[in-house]
């Protein structure tokens, strides 16, 4: 009988590095190749460009393969007990670096059964995290773009999502990574929010800034970053004006746009009670979903729904009526439910009773007052995807506040120099600008 070799790979853009791999793998017996899904990778780096079926479309099709199988956690270990092979093979870079341990468990794992791990020489000069940074500066296209808060869905226990309203805020989102032990931690998407997207333009937060300007901001956004982007709708507007919207939106590659149920002059959420905050009928909402579902022309395109009887002083039982019909009537592909309580009680009753309901509907939140609460803790409430709201902008503001008082205090720049970032730094900051 032939040798059965193991080897996992994430296949995103393939390279004379990995096809050697896959010969030396070949000679042994028959290759094994453990394709990292999308939940495999999210663990650890950003999502591939390419889906699971595409990757594996282009595995099994290259010679000196005999099967794909797929690889759904970083560690190798499960996949590795389930086929004990007699060769794992893998490139020698994982002896250094956070692959380290890896590579211990792989190695420990294989001697259960006596099975051996083969290392190879990794191919210099070409590898694909550098290639995968020379992609990175090409961009993206709205389709990827668009379907990728899908595949983050999918594929992550939390989705963590951050305000963004300029270029600059947006490659903050795209490019801050923290190393945290031995993960690097990373933002998933942007959140085009109405409320600092009308503060940056020094309007009030009540539809006042009309689409086409926000469109005009969303492009520096789209131009220089390639995460996915949620738009918040306010209330959608008119239905025969919420189907253009879809469409724009859609067009440029935007994942998903939330509108809330409610009507008349909108109002800023966190003023709660004390603004007039009169929602929709559960009919004409829903009518407002369906519309905009039928408008778009992919079928990633998400519509969420935001519940605001929370904010509006009303009950979770009325909030999750709401919320049912808007998913089973209505067609809304996720619930946004919103609140300004600071115990976080309403909205962990709300999630534990709709999850109960409809497990599979996605369920964003916005933790803005209740915001001591950890992504972990409302993971596991059920809250699928977490909402940084407005803190770039709330973050930006104090502290121009700041340098521009010192000006005026003293009459000169100097004194507020460490409040600002070096003049090199800023030339630094945009590639090209040299
Ligand atoms: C926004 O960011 O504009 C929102 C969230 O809609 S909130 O301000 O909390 O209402
Ligand atoms: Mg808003």
């Amino acid at each position: 009988m032939s040798k059965k070799i193991y080897l996992g790979m994430i296949a995103d853009i393939m390279h004379p590095g990995l096809i050697n791999i896959i010969n030396e793998g070949a000679k042994h017996g028959d290759l094994i190749v453990g394709l990292f899904t999308d939940k495999a990778i999210a663990q650890h780096k950003r999502l591939p460009y390419l889906t699971y079926e595409q990757r594996k479309s282009v595995v099994e099709n290259i010679k000196g393969v005999s099967q794909v199988v797929p690889q759904d956690e970083w560690s190798y270990a499960e996949n590795l007990r389930k086929l004990k092979p007699d060769y794992m093979i893998h490139g020698d870079d994982w002896q250094q670096g956070a692959d380290k341990e890896l590579r211990e468990e792989a190695i420990n794992v294989m001697k259960e059964w006596g099975g051996e791990v083969i290392e190879i020489p990794y191919t210099k000069g070409i590898e694909s995290s550098s290639l995968d940074k020379e992609i990175k500066k090409i961009g993206t296209t709205p389709d990827i773009r668009l379907k990728s808060l899908r595949r983050l869905i999918e594929a992550k226990n939390v989705v963590r999502i951050l305000e963004v309203h300029d270029g600059l805020s947006g490659l903050i989102c795209e490019n801050l990574e923290v190393k945290n032990g031995l993960n690097t931690e990373r933002f998933d998407g942007m959140w085009s929010s109405s409320l600092t997207d009308s503060t940056s333009k020094g309007k009030p937060d009540i539809e006042a800034v009309d689409l086409t300007t926000r469109m005009q901001d969303l492009t520096n956004i789209l131009e220089c970053t390639t995460k996915p982007i949620i738009y918040d709708g306010d209330t959608g507007g008119k239905l025969e004006h919420f189907v253009f919207t879809v469409r724009t939106l859609e067009r440029n590659g935007i994942s998903a746009v939330i509108i809330e149920d409610k009507v008349g002059l909108k109002k800023n959420s966190l003023f709660g009670t004390d603004a007039i905050q009169t929602q929709d009928t559960i009919e004409h909402f829903c009518e407002k979903i369906r519309a905009g579902k039928n408008a778009q022309v992919t079928d990633d395109f998400m519509i969420i729904a935001r519940c605001e009887s929370l904010i509006a002083g009303k009950s979770v039982d009325d909030a999750i009526e709401r919320c049912c019909a808007y998913v089973e009537q209505g067609g809304a592909d996720g619930i946004m439910i919103h609140s300004k309580e600071k115990t976080g009680d309403d909205i962990r009753e709300f999630c534990r009773r709709f999850h109960e309901l409809h497990p599979y509907v996605p369920i964003v939140a916005v933790p803005t007052t209740y915001n001591h609460f950890r992504e972990e803790e409302l993971a596991e409430w059920g809250i699928k995807v977490v909402i940084y709201a407005n803190h770039m902008l709330r973050a930006a503001y104090p502290a121009m506040v700041k340098v521009a008082s010192s000006i005026l205090e003293n009459h000169r720049s100097s004194d507020a120099n460490d409040l600002c970032m070096p003049i090199k730094q800023i030339l630094e900051l945009i590639p090209g600008t040299k």
